[in-house]
């Protein structure tokens, strides 16, 4: 499963929870031995016509996730790690701070869009809290960070197209895409892009949830309803940096995430399984799972480059949450605005690794729409996620 050895950091994330040190460990080694007895991972395959393979259509809509294993190429993965040392190079140096060490405007600088949030070394900024509609109801236990961590440490970096070719190069990657098409149909709507910043020693917790927020009383909502969001690892994740999730739970309708965690008499939900991955590997992870992941105590980073799919259904004529953008009404036009940056990113991805066959995106060649990729593309992306189809 993982080539991570993460027993170190087991033990030195469970010694943080002193008198429940002992209940961490076992619930991490326990969640690792959970997580390989579910049948979901291994490579992005496709029939000879060109179909997901039925098997891992259905793994996905049985569990909620369903791990891509080397789905990020050797190459790719070094464009990668060199876009995103690049990338951190240009956080500004503190919250609030205009400028990165070097004294040049902070990536975000001037964007209206909310750019890189920070956290509490970790903490849980949101569980407990009314962020995000509420939806983090508990707050799970935060951790001392070491006294020469900076208090506040990054978190999440909303827009991240506009901020990272190689997350925009990602976006475009063909067989995503196709999957993406499966799930959701050829006509599939985006719904955001962000990366999360799990630093060693520094990461803070996302508290327990499930994602999305319009459909749950619909008559015909679904497990796919509220789409989904592909997470690929930078560096791999482990039970003690990375996401967990309870399997299966986004067939369950609308959960108290609250009445879970007392029912289980800790924030240790006994059903919940870690994502564990190698890095390069791309978890598509069900919006509607119970999922979330606790202060990263240990020694190895996360870093994950989230970006989710919609059925076009579940977004038109919606009127959004304004939980990743301003309330609007998401009608056709602003469907198809939002979507330009899937145009761009396909083609960007073309111009880096032109022998691969690029994605054909139906509702591009219905409408006869084409795109390029340079400074005016770029110009373009510029807070493109205020239309984040948010629901
Ligand atoms: O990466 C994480 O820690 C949390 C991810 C998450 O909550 C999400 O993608 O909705």
């Amino acid at each position: 499963m993982s080539q991570i050895d993460c027993t170190r950091s087991i033990e030195a994330c469970a010694t943080q929870y002193g008198e429940e040190a002992d209940a961490v460990r076992k619930y991490m080694y326990g969640g690792l031995e959970r997580a390989e007895a579910i049948p979901n991972r291994g490579p992005i395959r496709f029939t000879s016509q060109g179909r997901l393979a039925s098997d891992i259509r259905s793994a996905y809509s049985e569990y909620g996730f369903y791990i891509f294993e080397g789905t990020i190429g050797e190459r790719e993965m070094a464009d990668v790690h060199d876009d995103l040392r690049e990338l951190r190079s240009r956080f500004p140096t503190h919250p609030g701070a205009e400028v990165d060490a070097q004294g040049r405007p902070a990536l975000n600088a001037g964007l209206k869009g909310p750019g890189l949030l920070w956290a509490k070394a970790l903490g849980d900024p949101l569980g407990g809290t009314e962020a995000a509609g509420g939806r983090h109801k508990v707050k799970v236990r935060e951790l001392e960070a070491e006294q020469d961590a900076p208090t506040e440490a990054p978190f999440i970096l909303f827009g991240s197209l506009q901020f990272s070719d190689a997350a925009l190069r990602l976006y475009g990657h063909p067989e995503l895409l196709q999957v993406a098409a499966e799930i959701n149909g050829d006509d599939f709507a985006p719904f955001t892009d962000v990366l999360f910043i799990k630093d060693p020693g520094r990461g803070a917790a996302v508290s327990w949830h499930q994602d999305g927020d319009t459909h749950w009383d619909a008559p015909d909502v679904d497990e796919d309803t509220h789409g989904f969001n592909f997470m690929a690892q930078v560096y791999g994740s482990t039970p003690v940096n990375g996401v967990w999730v309870v399997p299966g739970s986004h067939r369950q309708g609308q959960l108290d995430v609250a009445e879970l965690v007392e029912a289980a008499g800790s924030e240790r939900l006994p059903d919940a399984v870690p994502l564990v991955c190698n890095p390069g590997d791309v978890v598509i992870c069900n919006r509607q799972l119970v999922h979330g992941s606790f202060p990263n105590a240990g020694f190895e980073p996360r870093l994950t480059i989230n970006f989710g799919f919609h059925l076009r259904k579940s977004v038109l004529g919606v009127e959004g949450t304004g939980v990743h953008s301003p309330v609007k009404v998401y009608d056709d036009a602003t469907i198809a605005q939002r979507t330009r940056a899937l145009g761009i990113a396909i083609e960007a991805r073309h111009q880096q690794y032109p022998d691969e066959t690029p994605y054909v995106y139906r509702p591009f060649t219905e409408r006869g729409e084409s795109f390029v990729w340079n400074e005016a593309a770029r110009e373009e992306l510029r807070d493109y996620n205020l239309l984040d189809l948010s629901i």
